[in-house]
Parts: structure tokens; C-alpha cells; sequence
């Protein structure tokens, strides 16, 4: 049995005993109450989820099992799985134990470079991934094991030997991906010497230590940000139903791709690349300043600034920062990045309806990348992709492990709204 398998089935039985215990004796204490601003809006602040992992604090930012992140910026990513997953940090044997099983799931199907292949020339790296992650379902183990009867008791484990089995595989899909969509030539193969972000680095083909090292950071700061974002939650939702976690993984990645979520990276760097391209380098404040006016006017979002829950500046993209400054502070993309971080927040709080002015993690990571090569934007959001696995991976694995059962929230006719207003407010409603 795997270190982390071990490790996670030693702590499931209390914490299955005190979750049965808290819904036995508390189960109908009120928590939350939705508005009717909230049901057409998103559900946004409604406290109708349960996620162990992680949890955002709008002023401190994502904290993993209680730890903020900017206390985790120097651990690898296999730390921050096991970490996501267990609750605890490794210690180094079950570190080593491991990176050698993500390792030993690091092969990919040589039906799936095929697949990756033939797609369009035209087709979004996110989709040729989303692709990828669906046509190895075939493997799926929770799968095979449901047909053949397995206990609900059992489910996490099927549900961890698919994650890992996946995980191992993403960063070489993730290359392959670019590689492929970039006509960067063959695929490269990992390295049975280096970790699993590390080897990410090698497999795009850049072997320099310090991009080595800021694909690590990349990939513990991105690895999860609680429960209710667009991907985790579609995943969760998809997992709820048992099917498996290629399915689960696959649809929430799709939820990724979204220019309001995951894709927003991509969105960031077209705006720094297309404010040097008007000012012919990077901006005074003023110019900055006008710029971003001009996008506000036209009815656009500034990418990489406000959240949906965070009400400060992102810690990730302080961390981002400080990569930057400490490796190339004189970069003319990332000046551009500064500059913006200067002046954007003013000009979105005098603006008056970003509820957060603040820059969340994208305003900065795409001049990282850019600085290192990866000039394809279009790229990005599988980067983030590969890191926001290991948390949509641990939190089915614990949903799976607290035998949660399948997710249905109760839905209402706009009728049955204007409904409960009247009976609540004791007005008599027009029906739409
Ligand atoms: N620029 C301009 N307007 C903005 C804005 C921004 N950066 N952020 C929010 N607003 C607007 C909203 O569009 C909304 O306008 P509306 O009332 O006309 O619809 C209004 O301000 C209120 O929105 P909000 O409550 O502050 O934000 P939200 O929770 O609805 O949305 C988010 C959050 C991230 C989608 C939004 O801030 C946004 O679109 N930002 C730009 C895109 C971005 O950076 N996304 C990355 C998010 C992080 C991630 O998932 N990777």
C-alpha cells in the first residue's frame, strides 16, 4: 500500500465518526440563509459546501489544512498533495514514496499522442488536455471496481489510485500538449531523477533550475482554493454522482477554461502585451492609467483584478512578485505587471463596481512564464490546469472518504421566488 494511502486510511475513521456525530446531534443548527440577490446571483457567499482541503480567507487568502500559503511557497508539490489529501505534511519517506508512485504512472498511452495528433491545428491547448484526461477514463480503476461491487466504505481508495494514476500522467500530457500544439518537436520523456514539477519543466523542454523552480512554486500556489470556484465545485458535483475522477477531472478542467475563471492568465498578458504594444514599451502611471480606463469604458473586465471572494491582494500574487523581483526585476513585461499593480486598483475603486480592486493570482504569472519562453498565452491555462488537479483530486478523494452522498440543491421556478418574497415581505408581487 502507498505511503499516502496508509497515512489518509489512518485518519478516516475519526474523522468519519466525528462528521456522523456533528450531523447527528447538530444537523438542523441554520448556517446559512440565501437571499434572493444570492439565487440569482450565483449563490455567491451562500455556505452550502463542505471542503476540508483548503478555505479562503478574504483578507489572508487560500490557507491549505490551516496553513497560509505563503508559509508553503518553498515546499515541492508532491508536499502540497499529500498535504491536501492527508491533512498533515509528509515526512521524507512517505515524500519519497510518493514522487516514486507518481513516477511509475508517468507513461502515457501511445493512443493518446495519436488522439493529441490529429486534433486541429486550431484546437485550445485546454481542450487537447480536457481530450487527453477523457480518452484515459478507460483505465479507470474506481470504474472497473464499481461494476465488480465495491463497498461505499472502499471508494476513496479506488478514488485515490485514480488520482494518482492521473496526476502522474499530467504533467507529461501537459508538455505533450505544447509540444504538440507548438510544433516544439517530440515529446520528451521524464526523468526518473527529478520531481514531478521539476520534470514538468524538463518535458517542456526547459532544463534551466530557476524555471525548474518557478514551475514548482507555479504549482503549489495554484493547487487548490477551496470548494465553491467554477472547477472544483463542477468536479465535486460530477464526483457526487460516482463517476470517476477522469470524468470529474476532465469536466472541471472544462470549468477552467472559462475566461472568468482559469483561462483569465491567458486574458492578463494580452492586456500587459497589448498596453507595452500602444505605449511601445511599459507605461508611465498616467498611460497605465488612461488604458485602463479605456477597457472599463468599453464595457470589459480588467483581467487578473477582483475575485469572488477575496478582498485583498492575493498572497499568490505577492508570491509571483517576489519570483519576479528576486530573478529578472528589470523584465519589461513584468515592469508593465508593476505598474499595473500601481495604478489599476485606484482606478477600479474610483470605477465603484469591482466589490475587490485588488490583483488576484493571474495579474502576474503570465509575465513570468513570458520572461521563460512561454510566449504562447493560449498555454497558460494548462499550467494551471496540471497544479489545480492536485487539489480537484484531493477534495473528491476526501468527499469520497466522508461518503458523501450525491450533490442536488433544490432549484426554484422565478414564479416560486416571487412567491416566497410575498410571503415574506407581506406585498403582493407582479408575475413576470
Ligand atoms: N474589471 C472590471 N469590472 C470588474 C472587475 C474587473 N477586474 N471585477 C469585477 N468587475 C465588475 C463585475 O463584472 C460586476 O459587474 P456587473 O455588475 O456589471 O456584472 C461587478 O464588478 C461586481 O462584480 P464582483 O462582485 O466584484 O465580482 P464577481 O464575484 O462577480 O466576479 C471575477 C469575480 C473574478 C469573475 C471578476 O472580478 C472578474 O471578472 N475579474 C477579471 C477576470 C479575472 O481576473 N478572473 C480571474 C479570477 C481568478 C481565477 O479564477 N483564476
Amino acid at each position: 500500500m502507498s505511503a499516502i494511502k496508509q497515512a489518509l486510511s489512518r485518519c478516516i475513521p475519526s474523522r468519519r465518526e466525528e462528521i456522523a456525530n456533528l450531523i447527528k446531534e447538530y444537523g438542523d443548527t441554520v448556517i446559512s440563509k440565501v437571499t434572493v440577490k444570492q439565487a440569482f446571483g450565483g449563490m455567491r457567499g451562500v455556505k452550502g459546501l463542505v471542503c476540508d482541503t483548503s478555505f479562503v480567507d478574504p483578507h489572508k487568502g487560500l490557507i491549505i489544512r490551516g496553513i497560509p500559503i505563503a508559509e508553503l511557497e518553498d515546499r515541492s508539490a508532491e508536499e502540497i498533495f499529500f498535504l491536501l489529501v492527508v491533512g498533515e505534511l509528509p515526512d521524507e519517506k512517505e515524500l519519497a514514496d510518493l514522487r516514486g508512485e507518481l513516477f511509475s504512472h508517468s507513461k502515457v498511452p501511445a493512443y493518446v499522442w495519436k488522439v493529441l495528433r490529429d486534433m486541429p491545428h486550431t484546437a485550445h491547448p485546454m481542450d487537447m488536455l480536457v481530450t487527453a484526461i477523457a480518452i484515459l477514463e478507460d483505465r479507470s480503476i474506481f470504474r472497473r471496481r464499481y461494476d465488480e461491487g465495491m463497498r461505499k466504505e472502499d471508494f476513496w481508495e479506488a478514488s485515490l489510485e485514480d488520482s494518482l494514476a492521473l496526476l502522474g500522467k499530467l504533467p507529461a500530457l501537459a508538455a505533450g500538449v505544447y509540444r504538440i500544439r507548438y510544433d516544439k518537436g517530440d515529446v520528451i520523456e521524464p526523468d526518473p531523477s527529478l520531481g514531478w514539477s521539476e520534470n514538468f519543466a524538463h518535458m517542456l523542454g526547459n532544463d534551466d533550475p530557476v524555471f525548474a523552480d518557478l514551475m514548482r512554486l507555479y504549482m503549489v500556489l495554484h493547487s487548490d482554493h477551496e470548494g465553491g470556484n467554477v472547477s472544483a465545485f463542477t468536479s465535486h458535483v460530477v464526483a457526487s454522482a460516482l463517476s470517476d475522477p477522469y470524468y470529474a477531472v476532465s469536466a472541471g478542467l472544462s470549468g477552467l477554461a472559462g475566461p472568468l475563471h482559469g483561462l483569465a492568465n491567458q486574458e492578463c498578458l494580452k492586456f500587459v502585451l497589448e498596453v507595452m504594444a500602444r505605449f511601445e514599451g511599459p507605461p508611465t502611471s498616467e498611460q497605465m492609467e488612461e488604458y485602463t480606463w479605456e477597457i472599463l469604458n468599453s464595457g470589459r473586465v480588467v483581467p487578473g483584478y477582483g475575485h469572488a471572494v477575496l478582498r485583498a491582494t492575493d498572497p499568490r500574487f505577492t508570491a509571483f512578485r517576489g519570483f519576479a523581483h528576486e530573478h529578472f526585476a528589470d523584465d519589461p513585461v513584468f515592469q508593465t505587471v508593476e505598474v499595473g499593480f500601481q495604478v489599476i486598483p485606484k482606478v477600479l475603486q474610483e470605477h465603484g463596481k469591482a466589490v475587490s480592486p485588488w490583483p488576484n493570482v493571474d495579474a502576474g504569472s503570465g509575465a513570468l512564464l513570458y520572461h521563460y519562453g512561454i510566449t504562447e498565452m493560449r498555454y497558460y491555462t494548462v499550467l494551471f490546469s496540471v497544479s489545480r488537479a492536485m487539489g480537484i483530486c484531493a477534495q473528491l478523494v476526501t468527499s469520497r472518504a466522508m461518503m458523501e452522498p450525491i450533490t442536488r440543491p433544490k432549484s426554484m421556478t422565478t414564479q416560486h421566488v416571487l412567491r416566497e418574497v410575498e410571503e415574506a415581505e407581506g406585498v403582493l408581487m407582479a408575475s413576470v
